[in-house]
């Protein structure tokens, strides 16, 4: 019995002493273990009389549960050092600005749509956004383009697995069901752009299958053409950060729109390099339009009452031809030295009143 005492208070001494987990374990296994010392005193038990067995039962019963706690609370604290430990190991300043070996790019796309938010929020423009993967009614039926209509196969569309009832949901295959939703959430007068991902089954050297676009809605009373040319044009001097450019309009056939056109900017490619504003060639930068009463009838608008401009560009292409990037599909395999190259710093935020690329 007295060696007992002995015993456990070397154990508890050892266990209050352990540097680690590790070191706790160890002790655990060795006491309290299959073949630890107090589980081999227990073994002793049988060969004694029962009067001393249960003595020596109830102490060494005592001298378990004494250690188990000991054990517990030495547990309890080595976590909390060494969680304390960790903490101030990965404690980082978030007021050091980054080395620049480390510092992450804001990718062009991101960099063009936030210049292009900036532009539109300068003219009372909303950013709206939406899923990925869209209803049928809002990618094709609300924008004219019902069950069977021929224009359903220009799209290329990813088709969700149908449903139980037949139906299938759709990877958009423009931002445009925004709009309608847009429409749909509220009365006018809208004024939204509606950036994001969007997809179609193509692929080649131009295509990607997940591209991105941008697209403007405005809703009001007495909208006209006029309208749309002064914000488009408004747009592409900002954007291209040029005085003037020179603009063509050429008709063109949306189903969403009537009428609808092709809108392109003079150029200059004479000197190797794109010159954007003037000269004698021109580049399309983006499709338009009056929104076509079938659509504002599908979002319970009178087209009577309200009218609107509509239009839709590709982001990636005007990211390439503004940054100077000559292939697409690296705008879409994360090569950290790409990145690097064609990336912004998260600090030069474009704005309008500085500069929207420096
Ligand atoms: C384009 C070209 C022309 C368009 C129309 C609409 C809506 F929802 F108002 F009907 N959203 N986007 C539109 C019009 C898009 O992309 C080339």
């Amino acid at each position: 019995m007295d060696d007992l005492v002995e015993l456990e208070r070397d154990l508890t001494a050892a266990v209050a002493a352990a540097a680690d987990l590790e070191a706790l374990e160890r002790l655990r296994v060795a006491a309290l273990g299959k073949k630890g010392t107090l589980t081999e005193r227990m073994k002793t038990l049988g060969a004694l009389d029962p009067d001393t067995r249960k003595a020596v039962g109830a102490r060494l019963n005592a001298a378990k549960d004494a250690l188990a706690d000991a054990i517990a609370a030495r547990r309890t604290a080595l976590a909390e050092v060494a969680l304390e430990a960790k903490l101030a190991a990965e404690r980082i300043d978030v007021t050091l600005a980054p080395h620049p070996a480390q510092a992450g790019r804001i990718h062009p796309v991101s960099q063009v749509i936030d210049e292009i938010t900036e532009i539109f929020a300068d003219m009372g423009f909303a950013v709206a956004e939406g899923p990925d993967i869209e209803e049928d009614f809002y990618n094709f039926t609300a924008l004219n383009m019902p069950p069977e209509h021929p224009a359903r196969q220009m799209h290329d569309t990813f088709y969700l697995p149908a449903r139980a009832d037949g139906t299938q949901m759709v990877l958009r295959t423009h931002t445009s069901p925004v709009q309608i939703r847009t429409m749909l959430a509220g009365p006018p007068p809208h004024r939204v752009i509606c950036p994001g991902r969007t997809f179609r089954l193509d692929s080649d050297q131009t295509h990607t299958p997940m591209f991105h676009q941008v697209e403007a809605l405005v809703i009001d009373r007495a909208i006209h053409m006029g309208h749309l040319k002064g914000a488009i044009e408004h747009f592409a001097r900002t954007f291209f950060e040029v005085p003037r450019v020179t603009m063509r309009f050429r008709p063109s056939y949306f189903p969403f729109t009537e009428p609808s056109a092709e809108v392109d900017i003079g150029c200059d490619r004479s000197g190797g390099t794109i010159r954007i504003g003037e000269g004698s060639d021109w580049l399309e930068i983006m499709g338009c339009g009056m929104v076509h009463p079938n659509v504002l009838r599908a979002c319970n608008l009178d087209p009577d009452e309200w009218q609107g401009f509509a239009f839709g560009m590709g982001i990636d292409r005007i990211a390439m031809l503004k940054y100077g990037a000559p292939d697409l599909r690296a705008f879409f395999a994360s090569d950290l030295r790409w990145l690097r190259h064609y990336g912004f710093s998260c600090l030069d935020v474009p704005t309008l009143a500085q500069g929207l690329s420096r």
